[in-house]
């Protein structure tokens, strides 16, 4: 591990995407210097101007190296396989790395927007109560699990896409986790289910696990 790789992270312990991050750092090995960004406090402490100039999407999480700032999880964890090469969480393969893109981007953009803090806060604001809410989430986690599951039925052995780590495999566990604090559950999806059997208990993601974080609660 060489100092001159490391990174600061700007994360909050339980948002999904600080999480798939952490993941991929703790694979590698690699230097972090941990920022909690805390999403609530404040009026969320991601909307404040300072981290506004670092993510103006106002999202965690992000990663400062050096001079170079990035946020949005899938580049940030492809960025890392350029401080460290292994594991390659993209593989070089031109067609098994899209393939990781696309389990990718099942979750990226076909689950977690629809469960973002955000997006909950907005609905709230437009009237809707907390139980519809619940369903709201639960019923657009559950169809985006289903897909992922088809998908995966075709591409995973023992990780989502072989046997190997690759960013899929990132973002799966991270999802698994905020499904289940959403309230579903994994055993409707047995190859999802298998996955995380083998998946959750490896140290690395022990390690970035949102209750392992310095600013868990
Ligand atoms: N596609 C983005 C998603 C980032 C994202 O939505 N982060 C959430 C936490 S998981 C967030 O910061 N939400 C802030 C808010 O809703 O105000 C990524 O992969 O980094």
């Amino acid at each position: 591990m060489s100092a001159k790789n490391k990174v600061i992270l700007y994360s909050y312990y339980r948002s999904s995407a600080s999480y798939r991050v952490r993941i991929g750092l703790a694979l590698k090995g690699l230097e972090v210097e941990y920022h909690g960004v805390h999403l609530l406090k404040d009026g969320g402490q991601q909307r404040t101007s300072d981290y506004a100039q670092i993510n103006p999407m106002l999202h965690v999480p992000s990663l400062r190296h050096g001079d170079f700032v990035l946020s949005e999880s899938m580049a940030i964890l492809k960025y890392l396989d350029h401080l460290e090469a292994s594991p390659r969480l993209f593989p070089e393969d031109s067609q098994v790395e899209a393939r990781v893109i696309q389990i990718c981007e099942f979750i990226n953009s076909g689950i977690q927007p629809l469960q973002n803090l955000k997006v909950l806060q907005h609905l709230e604001s437009l009237g809707l109560d907390k139980k519809v809410q619940s369903e709201w989430t639960q019923h657009w986690i559950r169809k985006g699990l289903a897909s992922v599951e088809t998908l995966l039925k075709e591409t995973s052995k023992s990780h989502c896409v072989g046997a190997d780590w690759t960013a899929a495999d990132c973002f799966l566990i991270a999802q698994a986790f905020s499904s289940r604090r959403f309230g579903v559950e994994m055993d409707s999806y047995p190859t999802i289910h298998k996955i995380l059997n083998h998946l959750e208990s490896h140290p690395a993601v022990l390690k970035a696990h949102p209750d392992n974080q310095p600013d868990s609660e």
